[in-house]
């Protein structure tokens, strides 16, 4: 592990001292204007952070340091047999800036697969839920149990330089990535398996290793946590998951603190939690249709009737994204390799021929192509994972990679506390007049 941290030290020195002369030379210069109705409105459009772990063209979708998912697919190393790249590879990439080599992401599955013991009060944590509890409430509780275990805390505590915060960071963010594979497959074995659990299998990678401790030995399930691993992983720095993480850690909140406040915000239905909320709509439409692949005629009725009824179409729509989320092609590229025929895949495929002409119709859905949420969960009913609740819980344990990798980078660039201006519409209005 100290060959990677020193390489993140390295990057992360020139980096800070590059950022120095480039706040000296042109810190004055404008970067944008605001305007009213932007800050009645989610902020949308303000550029307003710093996260240099990914970034989010409108147009082409996401991009990791530089590079889109399909070159990602190519370029990050594999497990052995396997087709699709293991997420040790694009957390190495967005924490150092260069594609990982074959021993750079062996060494994170054996670092993460040292680090992964769980201590014992967190199980209780979990296991003191009635049983009813939903998945996201649970696997959040575990990360705030977890917090005991906070090198930066107990650091903090006893005082420490600052310039020696990201150190410590950067042990907490290892540990806890290691730390969630065993928490999620817990919750999801205590939820929905009985309370039998799998222990985990010191043979098998990050992704891997989830698969097989919540139950699923199909080594193309291995496969699809490998990319959904891969692919929830970031999504630049001002959706509510990585924003919410960056702005806890702004107040020298540790690890745990600032990953279990952006998994609160992943947990609500605009965000992580349309990934179930999809498949349940699906299913509510099979089901009141009474068939298990609706026609493209019945699913614009139903389409029509959820709109009508005041709610979004989930899984469509974006706050950034203007096309299809790569995302999306990348999840139904996989499904054309591994179930072309499934049923449920090709109605979400269906549905892709059919939601966004409606959408678009409406004169005001600024994006009507489906976002990563609206194929996801129909992969995971292939394999038998049908209960959807812990769908967004997958979602976290990817996003970890994306939002911790960029908490290392906030304290070692050391940046400050945030703290934007708010208004109140008496103010505005005071403003508008001139006062
Ligand atoms: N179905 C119906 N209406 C939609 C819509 C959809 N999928 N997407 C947007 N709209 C509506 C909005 O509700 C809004 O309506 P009002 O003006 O009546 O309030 C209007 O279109 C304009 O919204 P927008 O500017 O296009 O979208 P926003 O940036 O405000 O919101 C998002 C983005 C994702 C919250 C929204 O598209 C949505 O609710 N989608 C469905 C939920 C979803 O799939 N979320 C997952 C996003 C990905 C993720 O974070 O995981």
């Amino acid at each position: 592990m100290e060959v990677i941290k020193e390489r993140f030290k390295a990057k992360a020195e020139a980096a800070g001292a590059e950022i120095k002369d480039l706040l000296k030379e042109h810190g004055s210069k404008k970067i944008g204007e605001v305007t009213l109705s932007q800050i009645y409105q989610g902020m949308r459009g303000i550029t307003g952070m710093v996260t240099e772990t990914s970034l989010l063209d409108p147009k082409e979708g996401i991009r990791f340091r530089g590079y889109s998912i399909p070159e990602l697919q190519q370029l990050l190393p594999k497990a052995p047999g396997g087709d699709e790249p293991l997420p040790e590879g694009i957390f190495y990439l967005m924490l150092i800036g260069e594609i990982p080599t074959e021993e750079d992401v062996q060494l994170l599955t054996s670092v993460w697969q040292r680090r992964s013991h769980v201590p014992n009060h967190v199980f209780d944590v979990i296991d003191a839920f009635p049983i009813s509890a939903h998945p996201m409430t649970m696997f959040v509780a575990a990360i705030m149990a977890m917090q005991t275990e906070s090198h930066f805390a107990k650091a903090y505590a006893k005082g420490i330089n600052k310039k020696d915060y990201w150190g410590y960071i950067f042990e907490d963010s290892m540990d806890l990535i290691a730390r969630l594979p065993r928490v999620a497959a817990y919750v999801y074995r205590r939820k929905y398996k009985n309370n039998e659990h799998i222990q985990p299998d010191g043979l098998l990678d990050w992704a891997g290793n989830l698969a097989h401790m919540m139950g699923y030995e199909d080594k193309s399930f291995f496969e699809l946590m490998r990319l959904y691993m891969t692919i929830h992983a970031d999504h630049e720095g001002g959706n509510v998951s990585a924003h919410t993480t960056h702005l806890v850690g702004s107040s020298l909140s540790d690890p745990y603190l600032c990953f279990a406040a952006g998994m609160n915000g992943l947990a609500g239905p605009l965000h992580g939690l349309a990934n179930q909320e999809v498949i349940k709509w699906i299913f509510e439409m099979r089901e009141e249709l009474n068939t298990a692949k609706p026609t493209p005629e019945q699913i614009a009725e139903y389409v029509n009737n959820t709109l009508a009824s005041g709610k979004v179409v989930p899984g469509y729509g974006h706050a950034v994204l203007r096309k299809t989320d790569p995302r999306f092609t990348a999840q139904m590229e996989f499904g054309k390799k591994h179930m072309p025929n499934d049923p449920l895949v090709q109605t979400v495929w269906n549905i892709y021929d059919t939601v966004p002409p409606i959408l678009t119709a409406l004169g005001k859905v600024k994006n009507p192509w489906p976002n990563v949420d609206a194929h996801s969960g129909a992969l995971l009913v292939h394999y038998g994972m049908n209960e959807y609740e812990f769908y967004t819980v997958l979602f976290g344990v990817s996003r970890a990679l994306g939002v911790l990798a960029s908490l290392c980078w906030d304290r070692a660039l050391g940046f400050a506390i945030e703290r934007p201006k708010s208004v109140t519409t008496d103010s505005v209005k005071a403003w508008l007049k001139g006062e």
